[in-house]
């Protein structure tokens, strides 16, 4: 059984048969909305564009490497003082599927739209902890999605082996007029690594100003 993640919730990354998790598959599903129609005629879909990203820091809290979008316009980025957007974390460990412009336009289709694969035993030693987070690039808010949940699970982004714990994020009135969402963090503790589920929305207009956030309030 999946752990269901409830905010503030904090995970050891151990596995059923005792060994850790390292690699592991961090993936978010939603849907488009569709409205109106009857007997599927005259039915719209408007598309929904969420983003999923994260963010490294180091033991200062300061902001070591990211991954998002390289579909966000450098223009836009560096008025807050940030870098192009980049599939892959500098030291290989993270990688993101590419940015998913819709969402499920014919049903949920069980998949995760957007993917960021994770090899623990890969990220650099100067990276203390990795913040996941979603935005909505479109007008609407996360209870006006259909569906959206963030899970992670072992396995690769086609084929899901075992789900390890899921957040469920849509439909829930706690999500009105909310855009963004803090999911979590991975942590160095010890020497190990553990989840910390976090799980706070919030109505920031742009991704910039979730990374902002991150750095001013969750990182140190
Ligand atoms: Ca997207
Ligand atoms: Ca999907």
């Amino acid at each position: 059984m999946a752990i269901i993640l409830e905010k503030g919730q904090k995970i050891n990354l151990e596995k059923k048969d005792g060994k850790r998790l390292t690699q592991f598959c961090v993936g978010c599903n939603w849907g488009a909305i569709v409205s109106g129609g009857f007997l599927g005629l005259g039915k719209s879909t408007t598309n929904v564009d969420l983003d999923l990203s994260c963010v490294m820091v180091n033991k200062e809290g300061k902001l070591v490497d990211h991954i998002y979008s390289p579909l966000y316009k450098i223009d836009f980025l560096s008025r807050y003082g940030m870098p192009a957007g980049k599939t892959d974390s500098n030291d290989s460990a993270l990688h993101h599927s590419g940015d998913d412009l819709t969402g499920d336009t014919g049903g949920d289709d069980g998949l995760d739209n957007e993917i960021i694969t994770v090899d623990l035993t890969r990220v650099r030693p100067e990276v203390e902890q990795i913040f996941f987070f979603l935005n909505n690039c479109g007008k609407e808010d996360f209870s006006q999605i259909p569906y959206a949940s963030i899970r992670m699970y072992e396995g690769t982004p086609t084929r899901v082996k075992e789900v390890f714990a899921t957040y469920d994020v849509a439909a829930m009135p706690q999500y009105r007029g909310k855009t963004a969402l803090i999911m979590g963090k991975l942590y160095r503790r010890n020497g190990e690594w553990k989840f910390s589920a976090i799980g706070d929305a919030y109505a920031d207009p742009n991704l910039c100003e979730t990374i902002k956030r991150i750095v001013l309030n969750y990182a140190k």
